[in-house]
Order: structure tokens, then C-alpha cells, then sequence
């Protein structure tokens, strides 16, 4: 299959490009390369050494043969190069990860609000009028966000797949409709995932696109059975206070000796997928499209929900570290229940990879390999959800450090 993959750089794409490419797909790389230049303006870089794209696209021909083709492109500024891309390749599937996609980078400050609203609506929908425009009938996988659904917001109940059975009362009784579940986000980030779910609702009804929205949850380790093959090929991993998520950044914090960074009470609970279930759901997610005329297929994208602190406490008795409790500095439940369907999945063939076996080991590994490329100073989250919140700088300076 003819694959286009925006956003094909980062730390989910470049895995999925290489898983895809070695499953005999006919790869393409679309990316702007943006999430390197923001480690410049941040003054941080991933832990594990990444390569320039073309020296990765190069190591990949070397051990397997394959080509994968790369095109640098804004996609939310760039719209003609866009359409004729899409004209001469002709991709049967498209798959969007492009966007900025970090909640404290999005929150950091106004400039950050603007771009991230910018970047990621406008990528997206000048994606879905190019498609329209150019009369490609590729099949769009775009990575959605669990937190378009929020959390706690209903209690208990089971998060659905998408969409929500509502009783509506009229005059003559009621009725049932199904709706989309409703959007509470907890970000600007999120809220331009949510932005996203209404333009893949409208194109698919009006303009008949084929579109599958994957309601991802944190994803967590690094490498895959096809970035292992290479130190060239290695993923990124985030480790810093904007980009890092909460369980490698764990993972990296224990390794240096670095107490781990709890928000609050801990009592988050979230929900996870390993890396190389991300890229496997990908391929089934691209393998099984919807048909013209039918509604954006939803799945949820997880395998496991898991409280912080649970998180924390195992990886501090395995790794002998230390739990630090900073105050939030983001605008959440202290504590919520989390309980998500992801039937769809399980259905297609999905066997999940959970935390149990032994794949925190890798991460453990990963981060003590590359320990003495961590900048302690980028650890603790900076960026705060409304001006005058606290921050944990100066608790951690009473903790000990590596
Ligand atoms: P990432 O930042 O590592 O990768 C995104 C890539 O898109 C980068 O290489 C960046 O340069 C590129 N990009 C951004 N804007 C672009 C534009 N306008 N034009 C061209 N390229 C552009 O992020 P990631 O962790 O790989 O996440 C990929 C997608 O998956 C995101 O949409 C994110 O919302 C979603 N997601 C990620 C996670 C996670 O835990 N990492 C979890 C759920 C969903
Ligand atoms: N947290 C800590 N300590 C830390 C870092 C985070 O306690 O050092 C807490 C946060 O306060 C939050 C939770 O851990 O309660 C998750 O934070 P995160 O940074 O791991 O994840 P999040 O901001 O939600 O974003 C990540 C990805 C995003 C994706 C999302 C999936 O960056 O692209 O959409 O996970 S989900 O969370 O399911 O919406």
C-alpha cells in the first residue's frame, strides 16, 4: 500500500514508518520538522541521540533494503505543495500525526497557545480540503488524544468508542441518538483534538472521506523490533518538563537518581500503550478502513489505565527511588476512575503489550544508557495552566539530585 505519513520525524511516526515500511508498504514521510526546532527553542534535546532525517532514512535502506521517501512540508502553511504532493503520489493511506502535541508546551505561554491552535487546526484541515480538492480517495488514520474525552467526567461509566447513547425527550417521549461523546478538554493541546473531531465529523458526512480517529492514551517506552536494529534508527525520547510523559520520564528520573516528579496527590489515573502497540494498532487501523459515506470510526487507542501514584511507588521499589509530591501545575482532578473500552481493537487481532512484562526493563535500560545526556535543570514542570500557580522549583532544590 502507498502510505503518506505526516508527521513521520516524531516519536510515534518514525516508528510507525519503519514498522510500516518494513511490512513491505510503500512509505512516505511528510514533516516539517518542527519538534526538532522546538528542543532548540526549548534548550533541550531527547535523551537517546537522534540522527538528522536523512542519515535515519539512509541507516534504514542499509539493514533493510527499503527506501522511505521524506518530504519536508508545513502542512499548516504550505497548502499547494500539499495538493500536488497528494496528486503525484496518490496515497492509498495517509496517516496524521502532525501536530504540536504537548499540553505544557501548549500551556507554557500565549505565543505557545496561538501556535499550537495554528499548527495543529490548520494542518488538519488544509489536509482535509486537499483531499477534497484533489479528489484522493486515500483512507485518513489521523492520532487522536484520550483526553478529548476528559477526565472524571463520568464518573465510573466505561468511555465509550467515540460516540455516546443519549436519550433526547421530545414532546412524544423520548428518543435515542447516538452523539459524540461530549469534548472536556484539559488543555489547549487537547482542545485542538477535540477542534479536530468536528472537521472529520463534517468532511465524512459531506465530502464522503474515509477517516479513523484513534483516541490514543500516553504512549511509553522507546524502541521497536525495527528501531533496535540500528543506533542510527533510535527513537526519541522526552524526557523534559513540557515534552516528557509521566512514565518515562519516571523511568529516566530513577535512573539518575532524581526524585520522581508526582503532581499532587498522584491519584491520576491515565490510560497507557506501549510504543510497539501503538505502531501495530496503526497498521491494523490503516488495514481495516471505513467505507465512503460511513461516520468517522472512533477506537480507542490503549491497553492499560494505571493511578500515577501505583506508577510511581512500583518503579521507586524497583529502581530504589524517591517520590517527591510537587503541587500541580496544571488545572486537573486530583483524582479520578478511569475505566476505557477499546473493544474495537481487541477485536481486530490487537494483542496488547502490558507494563508486567518486563518491558519497563528497556525503558530502565534506555534512560541509564543515556543518563549523561540528561540536563537536570529541564526536568521539573514549568509551564503552568494559569498565571501565578505554583511552581516546584524550589521544593525540589530541598530534594537530593543526581
Ligand atoms: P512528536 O512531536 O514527536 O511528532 C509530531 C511530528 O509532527 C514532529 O516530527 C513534527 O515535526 C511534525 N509536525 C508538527 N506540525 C507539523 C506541520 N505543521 N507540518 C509538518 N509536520 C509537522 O509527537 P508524537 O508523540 O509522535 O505524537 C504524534 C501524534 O500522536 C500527535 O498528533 C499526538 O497528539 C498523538 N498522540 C501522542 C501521544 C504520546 O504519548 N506521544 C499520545 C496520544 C496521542
Ligand atoms: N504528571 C506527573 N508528573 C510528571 C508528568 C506528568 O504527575 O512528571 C501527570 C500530569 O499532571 C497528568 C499525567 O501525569 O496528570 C499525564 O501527563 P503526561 O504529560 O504524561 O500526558 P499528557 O499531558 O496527558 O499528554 C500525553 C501526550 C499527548 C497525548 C496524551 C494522551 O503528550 O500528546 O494526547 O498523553 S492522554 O493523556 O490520554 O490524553
Amino acid at each position: 500500500m502507498r502510505v503518506l505519513v505526516l508527521g513521520g520525524d516524531g516519536f510515534c511516526g518514525w516508528p510507525t514508518s519503519l514498522y510500516l515500511s518494513d511490512r513491505g508498504h510503500d512509505v512516505t514521510i511528510i514533516d516539517n520538522l518542527s519538534r526538532r526546532k522546538i528542543d532548540v527553542e526549548l534548550e533541550v534535546g531527547s535523551l537517546t541521540p537522534i540522527r538528522p532525517t536523512s542519515e535515519r532514512l539512509h541507516a534504514w535502506r542499509e539493514v533493510s533494503g527499503r527506501d522511505i521517501g521524506f518530504i519536508s512540508l508545513d502542512l499548516a502553511t504550505e497548502y499547494d505543495r500539499l495538493v500536488t504532493v497528494l496528486t503525484e503520489l496518490r496515497p492509498e493511506a495517509i496517516i496524521h500525526f502532525a501536530e504540536q502535541r504537548a499540553a505544557p508546551y501548549s500551556m507554557r505561554n500565549t505565543h505557545a497557545k496561538r501556535y499550537t491552535v495554528d499548527n495543529n487546526v490548520r494542518a488538519t484541515h488544509n489536509l482535509l480540503t486537499a483531499l477534497v480538492a484533489t479528489g484522493v480517495d486515500a483512507s485518513l488514520v489521523h492520532l487522536g488524544t484520550m483526553g478529548v474525552y476528559g477526565y472524571g467526567w463520568s464518573g465510573s461509566a466505561p468511555i465509550p468508542e467515540g460516540y455516546l447513547t443519549v436519550k433526547v425527550p421530545t414532546p412524544d417521549g423520548e428518543i435515542e441518538r447516538e452523539i459524540l461523546h461530549p469534548a472536556n478538554p484539559g488543555s489547549v493541546y487537547h482542545m485542538t483534538k477535540t477542534l479536530d473531531q468536528l472537521m472529520f465529523a463534517f468532511y465524512a458526512k459531506n465530502d464522503g472521506l474515509r477517516i479513523t480517529d484513534l483516541h490514543q492514551g500516553i504512549v511509553w517506552g522507546t524502541q521497536t523490533d525495527q528501531t533496535i536494529r540500528d543506533e542510527r534508527l533510535i527513537n526519541r525520547f522526552d524526557y523534559d518538563g513540557d515534552y516528557g510523559t509521566v512514565l518515562n520520564r519516571f523511568l529516566m528520573q530513577a535512573a539518575i537518581g532524581h526524585p520522581l516528579t508526582v503532581h499532587g496527590t498522584g491519584g491520576q489515573t491515565r490510560a497507557f500503550i506501549h510504543i510497539r502497540d501503538t505502531v501495530r494498532c496503526i497498521e491494523i487501523a490503516v488495514t481495516n478502513p471505513p467505507e465512503n459515506g460511513d461516520r468517522v470510526r472512533v477506537l480507542n487507542q490503549m491497553t492499560e489505565c494505571h493511578r500515577l501514584l501505583d506508577l510511581a511507588k512500583m518503579i521507586a521499589d524497583t529502581m530504589g527511588a524517591e517520590i517527591a509530591y510537587l503541587p500541580n501545575p496544571r488545572r486537573e482532578a486530583e483524582e479520578n476512575e478511569l475505566i476505557v473500552r477499546n473493544d474495537q481493537f481487541l477485536a481486530l487481532g490487537l494483542n496488547p503489550t502490558t507494563l508486567s512484562e518486563g518491558l519497563l526493563e528497556e525503558g530502565k535500560e534506555v534512560a541509564a544508557r543515556y543518563k549523561d545526556r540528561a540536563d537536570v535543570t529541564k526536568i521539573v514542570a514549568r509551564s503552568v495552566w494559569r498565571a501565578g500557580m505554583e511552581t516546584s522549583e524550589d521544593l525540589l532544590k530541598e530534594l537530593p539530585a543526581s
